[in-house]
């Protein structure tokens, strides 16, 4: 069970979860376990798999291995295969079964080549003709293509790093939004990437095939959608550049011929205390994709239809929406700032910040908007304090636009405060001139700007705000709304402390008091936070 944003579960499991929280089936002489995938760095951390455990005891089902927690933030990979490995010995002895892990190597699809001429998928979804003829409602299985009709730097000269403004046309597919969502976009995997395993692998990457189910029951026919090639599936639909997975490395060290390597490849996948070192250092820490591996190991030469059945789906990144529907109705902004680094020698590069990268405007990417919880306040007037350290302020820059429309319209507009944070004010301080129009025309009342790298002391947006305390409890008594938008790892929890000490120490409260007033800000959803990492 995994839990994502602030404590929700994936929108495929919303169903359950409510069923299991609001009805009261019996699940006398039902077993369970449960395994959650979480992240530290969140708040509510696996709140869903909790939830599940907890809720399938009361409901009345018997517990068979206890609740396993895991944490993206440290290695995910490595506390699944720890839970799995006490756990597979105990359901087979409650079923009474004998543990075979030889079945894991079995193949779950089967091929089946396709003649030429047919029509085969491209990158589309679902339906071979989804991108021509497209039809609503556009989600996360039914993307829409959408034309770029703006890529522009936000970073100056002298920044090391850069970060993109995006436009995406939605005109004719009518899609709505609402300023919060975010935007689910699909990437393409990077081509020379894609070349490489060609490469080392040495197939024919064109040819047209199925992956089809042995298993005729199965709700998932394909592991992604088929007829396809290769070519096509190494590019759109699996995963080739996250660090590999204990269970491809166990199947692909089948097909490797020299001893050692292969030897390598299986201690990797093996849930012993030294192959989880070394999966933690090798893949996790140092980060080896599919590509390094095959590299490293030039004896692994997995069958291709293997190799794309085992790999993971390429998964859609989201971003914040920088726009709102008031101002364009028919466009929707983002900024990204784009993922890069050195581990070694190797340059490492993130999949859809360096897809969108360099999208010409004209050029076509796969786009849905999955809503948020983060709303502005119903009503106009209600002054809203935004705090968002640098993409975080993305969000906030669609309030601005809003507000802006209703002051436009001859409204009564709430105050509005800012706290953003960035490096360097000539660096990396995205949208400056739209900012200082915002204050100009009166609709950004309090802008205050933490700049981290541009004196010799860090000065983060949570010392902005404990030098303007008075002003933000002033703001609160008058039922000032609170967001927080952006890292996940330390900014928010480091901003959470001193709105609790704002609470406290300007406000008057005890410890406890200051936690129960907090309490009841996200109660009524007078502090919202959208956070990542
Ligand atoms: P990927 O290929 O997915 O690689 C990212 C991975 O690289 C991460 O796992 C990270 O741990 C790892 N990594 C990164 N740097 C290093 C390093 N130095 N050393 C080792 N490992 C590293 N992003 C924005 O730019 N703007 C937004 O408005 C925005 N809004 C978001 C809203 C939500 C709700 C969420 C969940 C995320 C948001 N993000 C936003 C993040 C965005 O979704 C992507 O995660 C981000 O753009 C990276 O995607 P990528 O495909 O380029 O990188
Ligand atoms: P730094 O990178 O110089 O430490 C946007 O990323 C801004 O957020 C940067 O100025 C960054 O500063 C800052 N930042 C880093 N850690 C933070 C934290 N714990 N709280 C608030 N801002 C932080």
């Amino acid at each position: 069970m995994a839990t994502y944003g602030e404590g929700d579960p994936p929108d495929n499991a919303a169903l359950l979860c409510e069923f299991l929280r609001d009805e009261q089936p019996n699940f006398s002489g039902v077993w369970f376990t449960v395994f959650g995938l979480g992240n530290k760095t969140y708040e509510h951390f696996n709140e869903t798999a909790k939830m599940v455990d907890k809720r399938m005891e009361e409901l009345g089902a018997e517990r068979i291995f206890p609740m396993g927690l895991g944490d993206d933030d440290a290695n995910l990979e490595e506390d699944f295969m720890r839970w799995r490995e006490a756990f597979l010995p105990k359901v087979t002895g409650q079923f009474g079964w004998e543990l075979n892990t030889d079945a894991e190597g079995s193949r779950q699809y089967r091929l089946e080549w396709v003649e030429e001429g047919r029509p085969y998928f491209k990158g589309e979804f679902g339906r071979l003709t989804a991108y021509e003829r497209p039809r609503a409602p556009f989600d996360v299985k039914n993307p829409y293509l959408s034309t770029v009709t703006e890529n522009r730097e936000l970073h100056g000269d002298e920044s090391q790093r850069s970060c993109k403004h995006i436009e995406f046309d939605v005109s004719k597919a009518r899609i709505r939004y609402d300023t919060g969502d975010h935007l689910g976009v699909y990437p393409t995997n990077d081509s020379a990437l894609v070349e490489a395993i060609i490469q080392l692998l040495d197939f024919n990457p064109d040819n047209v095939f199925r992956l089809i189910n042995v298993d005729e029951d199965a709700t998932k026919r394909n592991p992604f959608p088929c007829p396809t090639t290769a070519r096509m599936a190494l590019t759109h639909y699996v995963d080739i550049c996250a660090p590999v997975k204990s269970h491809v490395l166990r199947g692909i060290s089948e097909y490797t011929s020299d001893e050692k390597e292969k030897a390598h490849l299986q201690l990797l996948s093996t849930a012993s205390e030294e192959g989880l070192a070394l999966y933690n250092t090798y893949i996790q820490k140092e980060r080896r994709s599919i590509v390094d591996i095959l590299k490293e190991h030039p004896s692994c030469k997995p069958d291709i239809d293997h190799l794309l059945e085992l790999l993971p789906r390429l998964q859609a990144r989201y971003y914040s929406i920088a726009s709102s529907p008031n101002k364009q109705p028919d466009k929707i902004a983002v900024c990204a700032v784009v993922t890069e680094y050195d581990i070694g020698s190797r340059h490492i590069k993130g999949v859809c910040t360096n897809f969108l990268r360099d999208k010409p405007v004209e050029s076509n990417v796969p786009i849905f908007v999955r809503k948020s919880q983060m709303r502005l306040p119903t009503r106009p007037n209600v002054p809203v304090i935004m705090i968002g350290p640098g993409t975080g302020f993305a969000p906030f820059r669609g309030f601005l636009q809003e507000r802006q429309h209703f002051k436009e319209l001859g409204k009564d507009v709430g105050a509005m405060h800012l706290y953003y944070g960035c490096r360097h004010p000539d660096h990396d301080y995205i949208y400056k001139d739209e900012l200082e129009a915002f204050v100009d025309a009166g609709v950004l009342t309090h802008l205050e700007c933490a700049f981290s790298r541009a004196q010799a002391e860090k000065v983060y947006v949570q010392n902005k705000l404990w030098q303007t305390k008075e002003r933000i409890w002033d703001a609160l008594v008058q039922g000032a709304h609170i967001y927080v938008c952006g890292d996940a790892r330390n900014m928010a929890r480091d901003v959470q402390n001193t709105l609790l000490r704002i609470i406290r120490e300007v406000g008057g409260k005890s410890e406890d008091e200051a936690v129960n007033y907090f309490k009841e800000l996200e109660k009524h959803k007078r502090y919202q936070a959208d956070v990542w990492s």
